[in-house]
């Protein structure tokens, strides 16, 4: 394994992301582990706060947490990043950069599941033209072809994907 690394999590709006990173960094923190999560949500108030949803502020949101993530990862910590990231190609950017410590993890849930739970009322928003280039709506998402993990937050319960994503840290990371 590698010392430290980057669990980069992708998936749909409400697919379960962000739960799943904040769930993970408290057990990871009360393990003693030196821990940071980047979520697109905070990180599109702040570092990305001057780029849109186009193809091109996608992929310049990408670029930066990896680069972020990198830094962090290189001085020991194990960073969960957050992002829809719905490019293959921009993932592969993600995955160049961070290097042997990457692992990609699907967090798959159906867009059903995904716009059924539409805890933030965006699908139905997204749905009546008021927000343009909505993913899984009106903008791509390609799942992962060949991730380290997928865990399925529309059919397995939060506390199986954790221990899933426990698994994959104790296995990949020597921290
Ligand atoms: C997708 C959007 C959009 C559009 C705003 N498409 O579920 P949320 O609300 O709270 O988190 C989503 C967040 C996605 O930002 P990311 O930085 O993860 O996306 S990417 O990796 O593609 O850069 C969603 C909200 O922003 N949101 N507009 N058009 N999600």
């Amino acid at each position: 394994g590698h010392k430290a690394g980057v669990l980069w999590l992708t998936g749909l709006s409400g697919s379960g992301k962000s739960t799943l990173a904040m769930t993970l960094q408290r057990r990871l923190f009360e393990a003693g582990k030196q821990v940071t999560v980047l979520d697109g949500d905070a990180l599109r108030t702040g570092l990305s706060k001057d780029l849109d949803f186009s193809p091109e502020g996608r992929r310049e949101n990408i670029r930066r947490s990896a680069e972020a993530a990198k830094l962090l990862a290189e001085s020991g910590h194990i960073v969960i990043v957050s992002l829809i990231s719905p490019l293959a190609a921009d993932r592969d950017m993600a995955r160049q950069t961070i290097g042997e410590g990457f692992a990609e993890v699907y967090v798959s849930a159906t867009l059903d599941v995904c716009e059924g739970r539409d805890v933030k009322g965006l699908y139905a928003r997204a749905r009546a033209g008021e927000i343009p280039a909505f993913t899984g709506v009106s903008a791509p998402y390609e799942a992962p072809e060949t991730p380290d993990l997928t865990v399925d937050t529309g059919t397995e319960s939060p506390d199986q994907s954790l221990d899933r994503l426990l698994t994959l840290v104790s296995d990949r990371y020597l921290v």
